[in-house]
């Protein structure tokens, strides 16, 4: 006998280009199927490996159902049930004592992207922690840099549609592994390729996706600035500049000139390890090949250089015109133009004047008080975020974490390995339990996520938690008090002509809205010039970096909480060395002579999934790869037990020696739980070295070296 079914539109909540669009189906109550919409162009009805079993991830038996408190030593995951009522009287007095002893901004808000929804995502305590006068979290680990970069060149554009694709001739992807981190883009890609278009993947790394191209460049870690001011210079020493494009719509064009004088093919091959043969022809094929893309990941950004390498590569396509071509310019992050008030969302008003701002990559120093700020921090409340896994110098978060004087809340679906040193834990709800409404920056759709099933236990959503924590404040604000769909109703800009008149029921009926800026195929925003930059232009020289002007525009600076500082930064794109390499920093390269890269794993979603087991089964264990050469060099096998360390830690994998990495490159990806893989994962190796722009992270630029176990 079959029972009542239902189907709910809902939305996937991870931080992933993507956001696919889901149907959720409800049996009695009970979530028995989760499949992409296959109305939506880019889900077109297929989820990821992550996500396809998604109803099963919410029945997982590990999910933390009860808020509990800690009955044993920090770290060791000893919990007890306890009620809400004293979860929330426990987490009022201990904030309000560490307020009356050290000041509010004693207390840290931790957050991140868990859930990227615009109701629960990264921005959902934001309100209540400005008003109670918390020290304010500067959130950089992702996408900073790249829009740093972005927002000096072009300024804050959608740039080019992710859809336009399927007209592009010619694709270049940098630093970006699409088949599995934008796996949504790739059938686009795929249409391309059949259609004639050449892809090629610039990366020190053959990816999944680098195994897919036409053709694979493979820099060293950190260096692309030195390859793309090569282009810039081939394609202005070959004449291969569209002049008019360059005389009406960019500023700059003589300096950039200059700058790019030094980098001939030659140089550039001697820093980045590519054949100045290919370079000249890379080049030049971009410059030639109307419909010629630019898909740059996020990976880009993270080394010293990272930031500036960005700027260079954001100027090819107003060098060559590519811009006036559907299919051209480039595909980065367009989240500019969701209608959103993150003003509302944020309150940034109640931010008491001169609140310091500690930047949450600098964590393990901040909580072991190797600081100037003052006062130390007492008390931490973690949500949507994983900071053990995820941060830098993670072996100093644990230390940090561990200390008896400091009292943490952590919110979860499990007990992570943050969530193991919490003194209060609360049960979070998973994406079919809730209402939300999801933004993107990987595509122009609004998504609606409807709840679907009840929450087991007594989870809440986060916007409940924080509905809660505010009223046991005593914080009379009426957005304090809002639904969910109020929510949605207030801070959303439903007058936007980017929403086109809809509201919310037209979401209730489709699911999904595509931003009202124009045909997928044919957009080609900047045509004609028309740059939200000071210039309306393209700016390769650009004065406000030159003059530490403000540039970052919502939603960013809200979102993040800016990382922009007034910092005098160099007016034009260029390159700058990555900090830690052989060739810059001989010293550490003499005791770690390997360069670590962390892309993201193919199975897991950042660290999300790693804690099962038959996500673990077809991911696979912790993977060390590294080339022969270097394996030989060491007496490692394929399938050895290896160790992976710096001064700043030590990590343990399984060998696997490929010629998919280069001499002097290993990679280990991210997401491994330290509970569950020896004590430790890739970050503990991690620098907290800010990037050269926008705070970004320096996940590309750590030096290590690998060795076999020690024998027990
Ligand atoms: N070495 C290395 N490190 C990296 C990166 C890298 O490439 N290499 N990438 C960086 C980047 S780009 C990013 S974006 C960050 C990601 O860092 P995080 O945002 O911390 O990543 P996640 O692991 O996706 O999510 C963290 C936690 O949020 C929880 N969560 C999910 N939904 C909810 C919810 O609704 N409520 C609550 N309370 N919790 C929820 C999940 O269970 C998970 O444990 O990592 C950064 N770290
Ligand atoms: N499956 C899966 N998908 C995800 C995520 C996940 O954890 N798993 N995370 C999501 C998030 S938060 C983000 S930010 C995006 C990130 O998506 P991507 O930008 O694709 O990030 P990564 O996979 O970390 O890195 C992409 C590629 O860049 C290469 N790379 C590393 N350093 C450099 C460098 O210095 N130069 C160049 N040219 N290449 C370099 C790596 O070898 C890797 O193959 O993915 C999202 N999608
Ligand atoms: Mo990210």
């Amino acid at each position: 006998m079959t029972g009542h079914v239902t189907t709910k539109l809902g939305a996937c909540p991870h931080d992933c280009p993507d956001t696919c669009a889901m149907i959720y189906t409800v049996e009695d109550g009970v979530l028995i199927d989760v499949r992409g919409n296959p109305d939506h162009p880019m889900t077109r009805g297929a989820l990821c490996s992550k996500v396809r079993d998604f109803d099963r991830h919410h029945y997982n038996p590990d999910r933390i159902l009860y808020p509990m408190k800690r009955v044993g030593p920090k770290g060791s995951a000893e919990f007890a049930r306890i009620s809400w009522d004293e979860a929330l009287d426990t987490i009022h007095t201990r904030f309000s004592g560490i307020i009356a002893e050290h000041g509010a901004e004693a207390i840290l808000p931790y957050n991140y992207l868990g859930n990227e929804g615009v109701i629960q995502g990264l921005t959902v305590g934001d309100a209540f922690f400005n008003k109670l006068g918390a020290t304010v979290a500067e959130k950089t680990f992702c996408g900073s840099g790249s829009s740093t970069a972005w927002l000096l060149t072009v300024g804050p554009t959608n740039g080019t549609d992710p859809l336009s694709f399927s007209e592009s001739k010619l694709i270049i992807i940098w630093g970006c592994n699409s088949i599995s981190t934008n796996i949504h883009h790739w059938h686009i890609v795929k249409e391309a390729q059949r259609g004639g278009a050449k892809v090629v993947v610039i990366d020190p790394y053959r990816s999944r996706t680098a195994k897919e191209a036409d053709w694979h460049i493979q820099p060293k870690p950190g260096t692309d600035g030195a390859l793309a001011m090569a282009m810039i210079n081939v394609i202005i020493s070959g004449n291969l500049v569209d002049n008019d494009y360059v005389e009406k719509y960019t500023v700059g064009f003589d300096a950039l000139k200059e700058r790019a004088e030094a980098f001939t093919p030659d140089y550039a091959a001697s820093i980045c390890g590519v054949a100045a043969e290919d370079i000249r022809l890379l080049a030049h094929e971009y410059a030639t090949t109307r419909n010629a893309a630019l898909r740059p990941g996020v990976a880009v950004e993270r080394s010293a250089g990272g930031a500036q390498a960005l700027r260079a590569i954001f100027s090819l396509p107003a060098l060559t015109g590519s811009w006036k071509d559907p299919g051209g310019g480039i595909y980065q992050m367009p989240l500019w133009e969701f209608p959103i008030h993150f003003d509302r969302i944020c309150r940034p008003d109640l931010i008491p004047e001169g609140t310091r701002v500690i930047n949450v990559l600098k964590l393990g120093a901040v909580l072991n008080g190797e600081t100037d700020h003052k006062p130390g921090i007492h008390g931490l409340m973690v949500y949507n975020a994983n900071p053990v896994s995820n941060s830098t110098e993670t072996a100093s978060i644990k230390q940090g974490l561990a200390r008896e004087d400091l009292f943490t809340v952590v919110s979860e679906h499990f007990i992570t390995d943050t969530a193991r040193y919490a003194d209060i834990l609360l049960p979070a709800t998973m994406a079919a339990e809730h209402d939300d409404l999801m933004f993107s920056w990987g595509h122009f759709f609004f998504t609606l996520n409807e709840k679907a099933i009840e929450a087991p236990g007594e989870a809440v959503s986060n916007a409940e938690l924080f509905r809660r924590l505010a009223q046991r404040f005593g914080f009379t604000e009426p957005q304090f008090a809002y639904s969910e769909i109020k929510m949605m109703e207030e801070f959303i800009d439903w007058t936007s002509p980017k929403l086109g008149g809809i509201d919310l029921d037209y979401f209730r009926q489709h699911g999904y809205y595509r931003l009202n800026i124009g045909d997928a195929k044919t957009r080609t925003p900047h045509a004609e010039g028309k740059f939200p930059t000071p210039s309306g232009k393209v700016e390769f020289y650009s004065e406000s970096a030159a003059t530490g002007g403000d540039f970052v525009a919502p939603p960013f600076r809200q979102m993040y909480m800016a990382f922009q500082d007034g910092t005098k930064l160099d007016p034009l794109p260029g390159y700058v060395p990555a900090r830690e390499r052989p060739e810059t920093n001989a010293a550490q390269a003499a005791r770690y002579p390997l360069n670590i890269i962390s892309p993201k794993s193919h199975g897991f979603l950042n660290s999300q999934y790693a804690n099962e087991p038959h996500k673990v089964r077809s991911q696979g264990e912790q993977a060390i790869l590294i080339n022969g050469i270097d394996a030989a060099g060491r007496g490692i096998a394929d399938g050895a037990n290896v160790q992976v360390y710096n001064d700043r830690g030590t990590f343990h994998g399984l060998a696997k020696v490929t010629e998919d990495v280069p001499p002097g490159v290993v990679v280990a990806s991210l997401g491994y739980w330290h509970s569950l893989n020896k004590g430790g994962a890739v970050n503990v190796i991690s620098s907290s070295a800010y990037g050269g722009m926008g705070h970004s992270p320096t996940f590309s630029d750590n030096l290590v070296e690998v060795g076999l176990m020690p024998a027990l």
